[in-house]
């Protein structure tokens, strides 16, 4: 009986573990300023909340402006006692314009998704 049940039992574990990895990547579940959304002046560090704990060290965020002009970030980290959300520093508060963010984060699984969105400031 246990020579047929152990292999049953660990093909049963195996598949649930493959289910559970397949939906578990760190996706973009909101941000501040808001996707799309447009804000009052002046922005000087964004959120970025995720589906999923995000490891900082291997993640990366660009952020410039609608005329292309590069805004300098500071080191990503997460918030305190919350890994699914990166706070992203800026290196000067961000004035009336458009800017886009794009961003490639490691989850806590270590797969890496990436994506890009836009916000105006006013
Ligand atoms: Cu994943």
């Amino acid at each position: 009986m246990q020579r047929f049940l152990k292999p049953f039992i660990i093909a049963v574990l195996a598949s649930s573990l493959a289910a559970t990895t397949a939906f578990a990547h760190a996706f973009l579940d909101h941000a501040v300023p808001g996707v799309g959304m447009t804000v009052s002046a002046p922005v000087r560090e964004i959120r970025l909340y995720y589906t999923q704990g995000v490891i900082t060290a291997f993640s990366h965020v660009h952020v410039a402006s609608d005329a292309g002009a590069v805004i300098p970030t500071g080191k990503l980290v997460n918030a305190p006692s919350d890994q699914q959300t990166v706070i992203v520093r800026l290196g000067r508060a961000l004035g009336p314009g458009g800017y886009s963010l794009s961003w490639q984060v490691t989850s806590v699984d270590t797969h890496v998704t990436q994506g890009t969105f836009h916000f105006t400031v006013s």
